[in-house]
């Protein structure tokens, strides 16, 4: 079945693919290790200039093609690949865990992400709405419609290796664009397994060659990709630093970037909220997927009156924690996706300690049996001020920063005080509160919840966040607009040619 085909990594060593077709390449090999028991899973070869290029002149020629079917047909093809992930939910899902190193359960939420994208991206596929306008001008007729824009760049990230890429493609594809992707050189498998996946749904509609690319490589080809005027849209999910390298870069061309980065995300905890729901909220969206989410926990803003309790709590479902392989089903959270996550861990907790944090769980790096690839580490707790360097800075791992408040406008003025601005909840059962925070005067992210956490939105909202976190917006609602070049049509069906704004014109 196809289960079988999108794993079988054996003899795998390309990197670049045009859909249905693997290139052969000069760049260099990317080999994966598995976090989890630091075993080797498979390398393929990196993008080189040549094959880059011979991958956007397939791109090319593709969307001219693809951008001619009508839009319920694209559909057509997402529903078929919408089924191929069905049919591939648990291999893929056990991949992205092994490769990744976040928990099966996640591992296969990440999948259903994709399955729940193909579905909407389904439906969006026959409402692709333009508007009409009521023209001034008599015997006219206004309307506007979206086109496909082309030739969509897409670099995502090691922590939803697969999930980010299918918010932007399965979009894309309806939209009547073509997909270059440029995975993250951490996650190389899933991506070449989410590109076996789908082969067999672009044979069997002869979907262009060109429509689903795949360029493996590192920050050379995420820079080809910056700079290329064939590229109008680039979407771009990670750090501050990559998405302010891409953003001016892009600028510089007026392309349009669609940015995702880093979050630095706070759940304030009212006197007024059901405490055992704050902290199942707290602890998941602190320690799922190791810290490693843009939506992670990492700051709690609790109120004085329950802050002792809280902080209580807090220490003891930390003590139940279980880490471990995360395949296995009784760990709740598994490891950092290499050494280099660990150290930016080890530094940030000597940091802390540095500007007079007080760590009330402590953390530090798992060693012995079941912990040989040296990635996993304990999630651990500090008490801080909202001001320190360290808190102000997103540190991608299980590091909750524990802080006090007074009043609910203080705590709204420190959830905002923070250069990022992606996620952020409130839990409480003052519906005055609530309001506040979700009013203009409230939460500046762009996703503020009521009594749930910070991570695990649905992808039929639209995902993304202000400030530092670039602005972008993908995924459900309209963010399908970006994805489309927006045309303005005015129709005269007069004998005469009026002007607007009352022009008078005359030979
Ligand atoms: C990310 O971390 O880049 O809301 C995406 C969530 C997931 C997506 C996170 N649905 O936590």
């Amino acid at each position: 079945m196809e289960g079988q085909r999108a794993f079988d990594f054996k003899n795998h060593t390309h990197g670049v693919s045009t859909g249905t077709q693997w290139l052969e390449s000069k760049g260099l090999t990317i080999a994966s290790h598995s976090p989890v028991d630091g075993k080797y899973i498979g390398a393929v070869t990196s993008a080189d200039k040549a094959t880059y290029e011979a991958v956007m002149t397939k791109a090319t020629a593709a969307f001219h093609e693809w951008r001619q079917w009508p839009a319920p047909r694209r559909g057509e093809i997402v529903r078929q690949m919408g089924e191929a992930f069905r049919a591939n939910k648990t291999e893929l899902g056990k991949l992205v865990s092994y490769e990744m190193g976040k928990s099966l359960q996640e591992g296969l939420g990440e999948v259903q992400e994709i399955i729940d994208i193909c579905d909407f991206a389904v439906g969006l596929s026959r409402q692709l709405y333009g508007l009409t306008m009521h023209s001034e001008r008599p015997s006219h007729r206004m309307y506007e419609q979206y086109h496909p824009l082309g030739i969509v760049g897409i670099i995502s990230a090691f922590n939803f290796p697969v999930a980010v890429w299918s918010w932007n493609s399965m979009l894309a594809w309806v939209c009547g664009d073509v997909c270059v992707w440029k995975p993250s050189e951490k996650t190389p498998m899933c991506a070449v397994a989410c590109q076996h996946i789908i082969a067999g749904v672009l044979e069997k509609n002869q979907v262009p060659e060109g429509v689903s690319c795949l360029v493996m490589g590192g920050k050379e080809v995420g820079e080809w990709m910056s700079d290329d005027v064939r590229v109008p849209l680039l979407s771009a999910t990670g750090s501050t630093a990559m998405g302010r390298a891409v953003g001016v870069a892009v600028a510089k061309r007026m392309g349009r970037s669609l940015l995702e980065l880093g979050g630095n995300n706070a759940v304030i905890i009212s006197k007024q909220a059901d405490l055992n729901m704050a902290l199942m909220a707290s602890v998941f969206g602190a320690v799922g997927t190791a810290g490693q989410r843009c939506t992670t926990t990492r700051r709690l803003i609790v109120h004085e009156a329950i802050y002792d309790s809280m902080k209580q709590k807090l220490v003891k479902a930390y003590g139940q924690l279980r880490i471990g392989n995360p395949l296995d089903a009784a760990n709740h959270l598994g490891p950092l996706i290499d050494k280099a996550a660990v150290e930016g861990y080890v530094s940030a907790i000597a940091q802390c300690k540095r500007e007079g944090g007080t760590f009330i769980v402590e953390g530090g790096v798992l060693e012995g049996e079941g912990f040989e690839s040296g990635c996993y580490v304990k999630p651990c707790i500090a008490e801080v001020q909202n001001h320190y360097a360290v808190v102000q800075h997103e540190t991608f791992a299980p590091i909750l920063y524990l802080m006090k408040y007074k009043t609910v406008e203080e705590a709204i003025r420190m959830q905002n005080d923070v250069p990022q601005g992606l996620s952020s909840a409130m839990m409480t059962r003052d519906l005055r509160e609530a309001e506040l925070f979700l009013s203009s005067a409230g939460s500046d992210c762009g996703i503020a919840n009521v009594n749930a956490g910070t991570s695990g939105a649905e992808i039929g909202g639209a995902f993304g966040g202000e400030k530092e976190t670039g602005g972008g917006r993908e995924s459900g609602s309209d963010a399908w607009k970006v994805y489309m070049r927006r045309q303005t049509n005015t129709i005269n069906y007069a004998t005469n040619l009026p002007m607007a704004q009352g022009i008078t014109f005359d030979l």
